[in-house]
């Protein structure tokens, strides 16, 4: 019986967010509209990577097709579908995407209260060997009801309302936190819904598994040198972390999610302020991190209590289990006290 019931309560993302949504008393229902937007977004993403293989053969993104024209890249189409999506939302006044230089300031017939921050397909070099990409995205209320302007943009992690990600994997996982914990769900291709799948996902205290790109290591400084060797050569006789590194941030962090252990994008002497976007990379994935119980650092500070200074702003960024950032968090420390 028990079974079947299961198979009947269809806990859909839509009627998940709706129970949310319903716990705030002043909610009118906009967050639950602007959110199946995003959902609408994703489902049509994960099509498009799905078919992208077969791109090849039948001329789909970012291959030139039959009639010899040049098809979108899936990241241009995937942004223009995600920007469309969110304006013809009505919940949406400004949003700032990886592929637009400049932020877009929705025209006020269609404006809404919610800024969007996100990146439509990252890791996208990865999608023509099959690799997982992703979406993630951020979600801000818009600081003052006067003419939106960008300053209403560079808002700290800690102010997002909520944020997540879609990976376009072996199956398509859409992982969301609106501030009260972090679920997982999955699309169920047959019905066209995402099904509650990873209820409350909450990241081990400390992990075996540490992700770095090693083939920066020449221009690390000196805490993210040590920490990485404490890895492969722990002092305290414990066995070594192995290394897992997709090189698609939404596989590398949703593996550290469900296994534990902890992602590094760390500065070094090419990219003092590291590789990954500030407003749509560090900051989703922060907290996200933060409300799954892990830690999402810079190397100077928690990532959610920086303050951006413009759109693409990059920041170094070590994040998940909170015992193994505590490590890299006490190797910083320690440097500062030596300058
Ligand atoms: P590297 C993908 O290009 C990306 O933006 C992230 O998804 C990923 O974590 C990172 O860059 C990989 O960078 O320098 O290790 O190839």
């Amino acid at each position: 019986h028990s079974a079947d019931a299961q198979r009947t309560d269809l806990m859909t993302i839509t009627r998940f967010v709706l129970n949310e949504q319903s716990k705030q008393p002043e909610a009118r229902g906009d967050f639950s509209i602007l959110l199946s937007h995003i959902v609408l977004g994703c489902k049509f993403v994960c099509s498009a990577v799905n078919k992208a293989g077969l791109a090849k053969l039948i001329g789909l993104a970012g291959e030139t097709n039959v009639q010899g024209e040049e098809q979108k890249k899936l990241d241009v189409l995937s942004n223009d579908v995600f920007v469309k999506a969110l304006v013809s939302s009505g919940r949406t006044c400004i949003l700032v995407s990886e592929e637009d230089e400049e932020a877009t300031f929705v025209e006020p017939s269609k404006r809404g209260k919610y800024i969007v921050v996100f990146d439509p397909l990252d890791g996208s070099s990865n999608i023509d060997c099959g690799v997982s990409i992703g979406t993630i995205f951020g979600i801000y209320l818009v600081k003052e009801n006067g003419e939106p302007t960008i300053e209403d943009v560079l808002q700290p992690g800690k102010n997002m309302l909520a944020a997540g990600y879609c990976m376009y994997g072996s199956s398509c996982t859409f992982v969301l936190s609106t501030g009260t914990g972090v679920n997982g769900f999955t699309l169920d291709p047959s019905l066209g819904e995402f099904i509650l799948t990873h209820p409350d996902i909450k990241v081990p205290k400390k992990g075996k598994i540490y992700s770095v790109n090693e083939g920066n290591a020449k221009n690390w400084d000196g805490p993210t040198t040590k920490y990485v060797e404490n890895c492969k050569f722990p002092k305290d006789g414990s066995s070594p972390k192995s290394l897992r590194y997709v090189g698609s941030m939404v596989a590398d962090v949703h593996r550290t999610f469900l296994y534990g252990g902890i992602f590094l994008y760390p500065a070094d002497k090419k990219s003092p302020n590291g590789k990954l976007r500030v407003l749509y990379e560090v900051f989703p994935m922060s907290f996200l991190m933060e409300q799954a119980g892990g830690q999402a650092f810079t190397g100077k500070q928690r990532a959610l209590d920086l303050v951006p200074t413009k759109l693409h702003e990059r920041s170094p960024i070590f994040l998940g289990s909170y015992e193994d950032v505590e490590e890299i968090k006490a190797l910083y420390a320690a440097d500062q006290t030596l300058e």
